[in-house]
């Protein structure tokens, strides 16, 4: 059974915002089950963490002798093996891989920007004059994103790997009231957060900050 590793106490008190999520997600969907490591910020940062994960971060999946960082090859790993997360088809595999890409490395860049311009630069005396910038930059992507998704369900055909990476990085947007400007992504970030296998993955991210355990 592979094991994960997730913040012993989340910043986000639970709301699923941490990455451990999506991971928990991709394991959720392909009916893997798993184990959890919940280590402090102090033990990222110790040699037996760094040793799993060069930067101190979580997640890390370990699976046998193979160990894993970066929540988008851990993410492909698990659908390379499994199915459900990635489509047979040669073609329509590739192209929801590229969704993959696309949610950790152009749509999320600039909404990690905004949670630094208002965690860590919030009382800098550039600081205002510099979040319009940074929200202008989000926008041109959810407006991209919205053109493309349009009316359909999911980023190309069936849901994939894509949407989830996609979905988990949106709902970073929630607090901020940017999404709400867009119908079509609000919907697509809430038909995905109706599936089964997300609702586990949620609840058994909560649980570790309530101290409850998962119902069902
Ligand atoms: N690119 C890596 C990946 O995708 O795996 C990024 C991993 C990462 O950023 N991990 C974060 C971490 O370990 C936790 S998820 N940070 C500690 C550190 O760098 O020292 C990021 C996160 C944290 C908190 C919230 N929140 O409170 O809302 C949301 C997301």
């Amino acid at each position: 059974m592979p094991t994960i590793t997730a913040f012993a106490a989340s910043p986000d008190r639970g709301q699923g915002l941490a990455r451990d999520t999506r991971v928990r997600w991709a394991l959720e969907e392909v009916g893997q089950p798993y184990e959890v490591r919940l280590l402090s910020f102090a033990q990222m940062k110790e040699p037996a963490h760094l040793a799993l994960q060069p930067f101190g971060q979580i997640p890390t999946y370990e699976e046998g002798d193979l160990a894993l960082f970066e929540t988008g090859s851990i993410i492909l790993h698990i659908a390379n093996h499994h199915a459900g997360l990635l489509p047979d088809d040669t073609k329509a595999r590739a192209r929801a891989i590229s969704w993959m890409f696309a949610a950790v490395n152009t749509v999320e860049p600039p909404i990690l920007e905004l949670s630094t311009a208002k965690l860590l630069e919030g009382d800098k005396p550039w600081s205002k004059e510099r979040l319009p910038l940074v929200e202008e930059r989000i926008r041109n992507r959810l407006k991209q994103l919205c053109a493309c998704l349009g009316d359909a369900h999911w980023l190309d055909g069936v849901f994939s790997a894509g949407d989830l990476m996609m979905v988990h990085v949106l709902q970073r947007l929630k607090r901020s009231g940017l999404l709400n400007d867009y119908p079509n992504l609000c919907a697509y970030v809430a038909r995905a957060e109706a599936r089964p296998a997300y609702r586990r993955a949620f609840d058994a991210q909560l649980a570790v900050f309530t101290g409850k355990p998962v119902s069902g």
